[in-house]
């Protein structure tokens, strides 16, 4: 099964992204697992002010960014991918919602690309144009219903959720089978159930005697109860 083994990301911010560097994600890169590149938009601009925005058509508030240097940035990005589909992700309170389901769809595409927007949003042309280009896929998304500043954040969320469910990125596979937000056998999202380590005691607060017990069966029915329990309570709160 082939899996997504490069990221670019066009922003006006690189220094947004500096965080890919670290942990999980700057590790699968030292490893060679993956390729990332960050892209500064204003690098494709022509005039001396390096303007990347402009004010709307028909009128209103806000500023919306030029379709110009993004057609540009969007080609150079996907010349780093020769010969592959290049997913285009555009980051918008607009999108599809990310979902565990979508952050595992996302880690079959060879090349993906963000789009992350600031001001009002980008010149919905750039979408149709890539949305009707030969190798290009385009999807917009979104992290959640709420407005930020930009798509740099969001950008960072999707790809951490996508960078950890590669192969070889983490070693112990069931940590990946067994944790949050994976399928019960009847295809309902479980979040996971509650984890003890030591001490025993803590603060007058003890360990469930059932995961003391050695019991796996016992446990393993403990446990999933316990993830039905909190499922219920988190995702049926207003
Ligand atoms: O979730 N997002 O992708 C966003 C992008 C830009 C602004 N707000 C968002 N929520």
């Amino acid at each position: 099964m082939s899996s997504v083994n490069r990221f670019d990301v066009i922003t006006i911010f690189p220094e947004y992204l500096e965080p890919l560097k670290l942990s999980l994600i700057g590790k699968a890169v030292s490893n060679g697992l993956i390729k990332i590149g960050v892209h500064d938009l204003r690098a494709q601009t022509t005039d001396v002010h390096g303007s990347v925005d402009d004010t709307p058509y028909g009128g209103g508030a806000g500023m919306v960014m030029s379709p110009e240097p993004w057609g540009k940035a969007i080609d150079a990005a996907a010349e780093l991918a020769p010969n592959e589909i290049h997913e285009l992700i555009v980051l918008t309170p607009a999108g599809e919602k990310l979902t565990q389901e979508l952050a595992q769809t996302l880690t079959k595409s060879k090349h993906l690309i963000f789009a992350c927007g600031r001001y009002e949003g980008i010149d919905v042309r750039v979408s149709d144009f890539y949305s009707s280009a030969k190798n290009f896929k385009v999807r917009e998304v979104s992290i959640g219903d709420y407005v930020l500043g930009g798509g740099e954040v969001a950008t960072l969320v999707i790809m951490e959720a996508i960078v950890r469910l590669l192969p070889g990125v983490i070693g112990n596979s069931a940590s990946l089978d067994e944790e949050s937000h994976t399928l019960s056998n009847d295809g309902e999202t479980l979040v996971e159930y509650p984890n003890y380590t030591k001490p025993k005691e803590w603060r007058g607060l003890e360990v469930p005697e059932i995961l003391l017990s050695g019991n796996h069966g016992e446990i393993a029915k403990w446990r999933l109860e316990q993830a039905l329990i909190r499922t219920s309570l988190r995702k049926e709160s207003p």
